[in-house]
């Protein structure tokens, strides 16, 4: 068991949602699992827009305080281009954004839903007006991607989900390399979806970038638990080495946020919370979620308590 804090790791916002539908500039079914970036001082959300069709695109906001006063682009800010990227026929979904200091670029993960399934795409921009696409760096099925902020021993590193075609044998957190950021290898599976009753069986996700630490790199990701109702989305930390990521050091045992809030149990898809983004603002790390697939909410966590949290935390045993 985990050491036991006396309040929780993960804050609520008060005022959550901090950003819905009702909020945005032209006519939307949804808005949910941004991804976060600080851009010129402001905190920067790519939200995943639901059309009423259900296809998504993405629309970038702006805060100074990353809690209030957003400025949301007038228009989609990324579209899908099945013209050009028929992988992204059925829309473009859930970003996770990395700043690689190395190229002065922004790189966005994204899920384009293609007609043989979710995959991952990759595109860079400087201003989050103009894209540069990379196309897809993953075949189907795989999503809930994210590139680490630097090269881990000269090669660039992602971390992914692949599906395994056989339910039975799960869907796990996958780490590839690759020299250019467009041919990627040495896949290798490294946090495993557990078994059985665990909250975090079977399927797992990761959630924001991997965030890095002293003692290594901090990883948020989703455990999806399957009820007869339907399912749960919560979510749980790991800990991997800093020079070798495929090595997980640290991971928690029991989830550590779940759905509570009615915002997070009743939407379009009930009982889910889902982080794209979290940034880090001097000890305050602020996490941007999905909940229930229908608003984008906020909670905030000490940096240095969740370090100490993890640390606390077993030795990976799955
Ligand atoms: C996942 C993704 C997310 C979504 C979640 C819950 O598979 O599709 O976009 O938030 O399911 O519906």
């Amino acid at each position: 068991m985990s050491r036991k804090l006396n309040h929780e790791l993960f804050l609520r916002y008060p005022d959550n949602p901090i950003l819905s539908v009702e909020d945005w500039p032209y006519r939307a079914n949804s808005v949910f699992n941004a991804a976060a970036a600080e851009v010129s001082g402001k905190v920067l959300l790519l939200a995943r827009v639901e059309d009423f069709r259900g296809i998504s695109h993405l629309t970038a906001a702006r805060s100074d305080d990353g809690i209030t006063d957003w400025q949301i682009d007038d228009e989609p800010t990324l579209t899908p281009e099945p013209n050009q990227y028929p992988e992204e026929i059925w829309g473009i979904e859930d970003p996770r954004i990395t700043w690689i200091d190395e190229m002065k670029k922004w790189a966005i993960c994204y899920t384009a839903y293609s007609k043989g399934g979710p995959l991952v795409s990759l595109a860079l921009t400087e201003d989050f007006r103009s894209f540069e696409r990379l196309g897809p760096v993953m075949p189907p099925d795989d999503k809930d991607a994210a590139l680490f902020p630097v090269k881990i021993s000269d090669r660039w590193a992602m971390l992914h989900r692949p599906v395994c075609r056989s339910p039975l044998l799960g869907a796990h957190i996958w780490l590839s390399f690759s020299p250019d950021l467009k041919h990627w290898g040495q896949h290798m599976e490294i946090i495993q979806a557990r078994s059985g009753g665990w909250w975090d069986a079977n399927k797992i996700g990761l959630c924001a970038p991997p965030m890095e630490s002293k003692e290594g790199w901090l990883i948020l990701y989703h455990g999806v638990r399957t009820t007869a109702s339907g399912s749960i989305y919560r979510l749980g930390l790991a800990l991997l080495d800093l020079e070798n990521p495929t090595k997980v050091i640290r991971r928690t045992d029991e989830w550590i946020f779940g759905p509570k809030a009615h915002y997070e149990r009743e939407g379009d898809v009930d009982d889910v919370v889902f982080p794209c983004g979290w940034i880090k603002r001097e000890n305050k790390v602020l996490i941007y979620y999905g909940a229930a697939d229908s608003r984008i909410c906020l909670a905030t966590a000490d940096f240095d308590e969740m370090v100490d949290f993890i640390l606390e935390c077993p030795n990976d045993e799955s």
